[in-house]
């Protein structure tokens, strides 16, 4: 049989064409406001990570220790902008992995990284055009970290997103009006206007925002930060983030970019406010919220690297957070504040580890799932799948006998990580007893997998 080879070779080409400009066409595809949140609702836990220049000082500065965060080194410490433009210059990570990084995430059970591109100390991680206070221009490590790190979540499959602070203890125009001797009660004191804030919004923050969406690949989420000042408006707020959905048209962006927030509580106030999700922060809701929402937390006291705080959470407390937050219907953004070398703290990789041994055995929880339509239980919480709630025991009970909310009409109940051996459930007026193993399967939370009759 004579094979034609040329129109068969026509055809493979076409097809290959074909499907190539579909795929690149769906993927910039405008999408509607659910499937645009789709791949953030259902990741449920990702990796903040709070890097800079500060991460060299550590919240040090001779026998005085910065309270809080180390982040706030150069207003806390009282360096002058003069002074502390030595550290960006000394910034050398040489450490610095971003495969490793995003492999640590991954294997955390992490499924999107937020990395502070720019602090509020100004320095940029990135190769700015806007600026030269940034870690190309400025500083001997000389390679831009942003575009390191989104080909490193690229390659492993972890959505690339970006922290922005919207404050700016660097840049003349955006200080209350003593620069150079930098004030920060500038910022706070609302009787205070900065008459060249506005220059600095326009000609400096939304440049370095074009170009951080412009030249990094897909942004899954921009996350802003500093929205407090009252140099900054609602009017810009809206403006900023019709700006970025201009620029890549699905990203998320969060509520600190409008003046919405209501404190740490993270939540928008009555009104109209741009943003796509609330951001409590250090704090967990009391109960479920009906809306799109992600509690931010340190593992120890400070968002950057700071050794004298040895305050850790427990691996078992981050887990209880991580299942806290998801019965209540939000995600989890856990930080690390890695040094400044580029390692992250022993402490940290402990319990990502642990963390990650337990989303692997017990994620078909958590991944995907809803929040739970019953009143948290005492014992623990439920999250919601389907046809399947999942009861997250914090406390296992010795009497080998679990308590469910009465509501729950049980087809099958197991162990989620022994799906063969059906527990045995009996439905009285008051709950539904479940006999489970008299030792808990797991050391933190032990998952129960009910498979609901209606
Ligand atoms: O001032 C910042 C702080 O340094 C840190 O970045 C947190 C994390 O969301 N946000 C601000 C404090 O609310």
């Amino acid at each position: 049989m004579k094979i034609i080879i040329k129109p068969v070779l026509y055809a493979i080409v076409a097809l290959l064409t074909f499907g190539n400009v579909y795929s690149q066409g769906k993927k910039d595809l405008k999408l509607n406001d659910d499937q645009r949140m789709e791949w953030w609702r259902d990741s449920k836990f990702g990796m903040f990570i709070h890097w800079g220049a500060y991460s060299i000082i550590g919240g040090e500065r001779g026998t005085k220790i910065a309270g809080g965060g180390a982040e706030w080194a150069m207003d806390k410490l009282d360096y002058t902008i003069e002074e502390y433009e030595k550290f960006p210059e000394m910034f050398n990570p040489v450490m610095f992995d971003a495969d490793a990084w995003v492999t640590m995430a991954k294997d955390a059970g992490m499924k999107y990284i937020v990395i502070t591109s720019k602090h509020h100390e100004g320095f940029g991680l990135w190769d700015s055009k806007v600026s030269d206070y940034d870690v190309m221009d400025k500083s001997p490590f000389k390679r831009d970290i942003i575009k390191e790190l989104s080909e490193a979540c690229k390659k492993q499959g972890i959505k690339f997103c970006f922290y922005y602070s919207i404050v700016d203890w660097h840049h003349p125009q955006a200080q209350g009006n003593l620069y150079p001797n930098y004030n920060i009660s500038q910022h706070d004191d609302p009787s205070v206007v900065n008459p060249e804030f506005p220059k600095y919004y326009k000609n400096y923050m939304k440049p370095q925002i074009e170009e951080l969406l412009t030249n990094y690949g897909d942004v899954g989420v921009v996350w802003f930060d500093g929205d407090w000042i009252s140099d900054y408006t609602t009017e810009m707020g809206k403006d900023l983030y019709k700006f970025i959905r201009k620029i890549q048209p699905n990203t998320i962006v969060n509520n600190r970019v409008d003046k919405g927030r209501n404190g740490m509580e993270g939540m928008d106030k009555e009104g109209e406010f741009a943003g796509d999700f609330g951001t409590p922060e250090q704090e967990i809701p009391d109960t479920g919220i009906d809306s799109d929402w992600e509690a931010c937390m340190t593992m120890n006291g400070s968002w950057g690297y700071k050794p004298s705080d040895n305050k850790w959470k427990s691996s078992e407390d981050l887990i209880e957070k991580l299942v806290d937050i998801v019965s209540k219907g939000g995600n989890f953004l856990l930080n690390i504040g890695p040094d400044g070398f580029g390692r992250f703290p022993s402490e940290s990789i402990r319990r990502l580890k642990a963390m990650g041994e337990w989303t692997k055995k017990n994620g078909e929880a958590i991944y995907g799932a809803s929040a739970s339509p019953y009143e948290k239980p005492k014992w623990g919480r439920y999250t919601k799948k389907g046809n399947v709630i999942y009861a997250h025991v914090f406390d296992w009970p010795e009497t080998g006998t679990l308590k469910l909310h009465k509501d729950i009409k049980v087809k099958k109940a197991t162990l989620l990580t022994d799906p063969n051996n059906e527990l045995g459930t009996l439905a009285t007026s008051r709950e539904v007893l479940v006999d489970v193993p008299v030792l808990a399967p797991d050391a933190t939370v032990s998952v129960v997998k009910i498979e609901l009759a209606n």
